[in-house]
């Protein structure tokens, strides 16, 4: 396992972000030079057996596997830590009591009421025996809870005090329809950005990692000076676009 230890880095990790249901996209993109790829359950195609069986793609290529459940299905939190995921990311906790449910499923007791049963993660991670496994999970496995709602940034203060919360994930996109009270989606639009830049000051000063989705890889810098250290760099069918768009630039002069 090895994610926590690049965050301890201190600089900038960027994740592809996989939504194709195809273990071979996702090994690709692994080989790919990103830090880790996150596989996406709530928006990306992805099923369970897609998704687990990502995991390997992408530890051998020797990046760690973050995995995105769908809203409320803190059940796929264990379970994805089960199957050698190294860090899940649950969408729109909204509440501390959100915050808290997701951090009773990714740890182990005390902090949390984690089952145990890494019988796949062992094989992927073989580092580890069952029982330094079960020392180091806490500590290093990792629980981002989503910040996209005007809800989640009212009780941003309150979730990023719960034990098991290890960091928060902006999502720009739900954001901009909330702030905007459903008035439209723009994760561009410069007026969240001081919000950004405020979700981003106060889990720093949380000690919690910052991370953040971005649309516009342009915006990856900005995100750094702002305290972020995890940004998502669009999704899998953008790169496509955006490689067939310099490939094909190149090829036509
Ligand atoms: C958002 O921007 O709302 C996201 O969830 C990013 O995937
Ligand atoms: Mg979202």
């Amino acid at each position: 396992m090895q994610l926590r230890d690049l965050l301890d880095q201190d600089r900038m990790l960027i994740t592809a972000w996989s939504t194709s249901p195809s273990v071979e996209i996702a090994g690709g993109l692994a080989r790919c030079p990103f830090d880790t790829v996150t596989v996406d359950m709530q928006h990306g195609a992805h099923t369970e057996s897609t998704a687990f069986a990502s995991v390997r793609a992408i530890t051998v290529a020797g990046k760690p596997a973050i995995l995105r459940i769908p809203v409320g299905r803190t059940d796929l939190a264990s379970r994805a830590l089960d199957m050698g995921f190294e860090a899940v990311i649950a969408p729109m906790i909204n509440s501390v009591a959100d915050a808290a449910e997701f951090a009773r499923a990714m740890k182990y007791p005390p902090l949390g009421e984690r089952s145990w049963g890494p019988m796949k993660a062992l094989q992927i991670h073989t580092d580890h025996t069952p029982e330094s496994y079960f020392r180091a999970a806490n500590q290093q496995t990792l629980a981002f809870a989503m910040i996209e709602t005007r809800a989640a940034f009212a009780d941003l203060d309150g979730i990023l005090a719960t034990d098991g919360i290890d960091g928060i994930f902006v999502g720009p996109s739900d954001l901009s329809i909330s702030w905007s009270n459903g008035a439209g989606v723009d994760p561009n639009n410069e007026e969240l950005q001081d919000v950004i830049a405020e979700i981003g000051a106060r889990a720093r000063k949380a000690g919690k990692f910052a991370a953040i989705f971005a649309v516009d890889p342009a915006a990856v810098p900005r995100f750094a000076k702002m305290g972020y250290r995890l940004a998502a760099l669009n999704t899998d069918p953008g790169i496509l676009h955006a490689g067939a768009e310099v490939m094909l630039g190149k090829a036509r002069g």
